[in-house]
């Protein structure tokens, strides 16, 4: 009788304790993520045209995407290189000062937009490619 009381305190415990370390171990991701939600964190994974005010431009398969991608004045933009060969983001208008180095494969560029307007850009490499980012108030 007593026994089996110690036994079921024990599996108590043990429940307890377990419940714990889960509770630890969710804690410690959700902390890390929240200081680097404070950085502007590229969203990729929205990356479509029909929802704006993203800050981030994948490119792939030769094209830009979101095109336009639709922000807000002060957003920084990252733009990461998802193709499989060598891109540029580079200003139609070099008085809009954002031209990146060749981007390698994996590689990223980022640019803020202080002031609305619409911003053309294209690929040195590929004269196909063009994008367009509109910055608005
Ligand atoms: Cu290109």
């Amino acid at each position: 009788m007593s026994k089996n009381k110690i036994i079921a305190g024990l599996a108590v415990l043990l429940v307890i304790a377990s419940a714990g370390v889960v509770m630890v171990r969710h804690k410690k991701p959700a902390a890390s993520q929240a200081s680097a939600s404070k950085v502007q964190t590229p969203t990729y994974a929205k990356a479509k045209p029909d929802s704006p005010l993203t800050n981030a431009v994948l490119i792939k398969d030769m094209k830009y995407a979101p095109d336009p991608l639709v922000i807000k004045v002060g957003t920084k933009v990252t733009w990461l290189n998802g193709d499989n060969v060598s891109h540029t983001v580079t200003a139609d208008k070099s008085t809009d000062g954002f031209a990146s180095p060749t981007l390698g494969v994996g590689e990223k560029y980022s640019y803020t937009f202080d002031k609305a307007g619409t911003y053309a850009y294209h690929c040195t490499i590929h004269s196909s490619m063009h994008g367009t980012v509109t910055v608005i108030n």
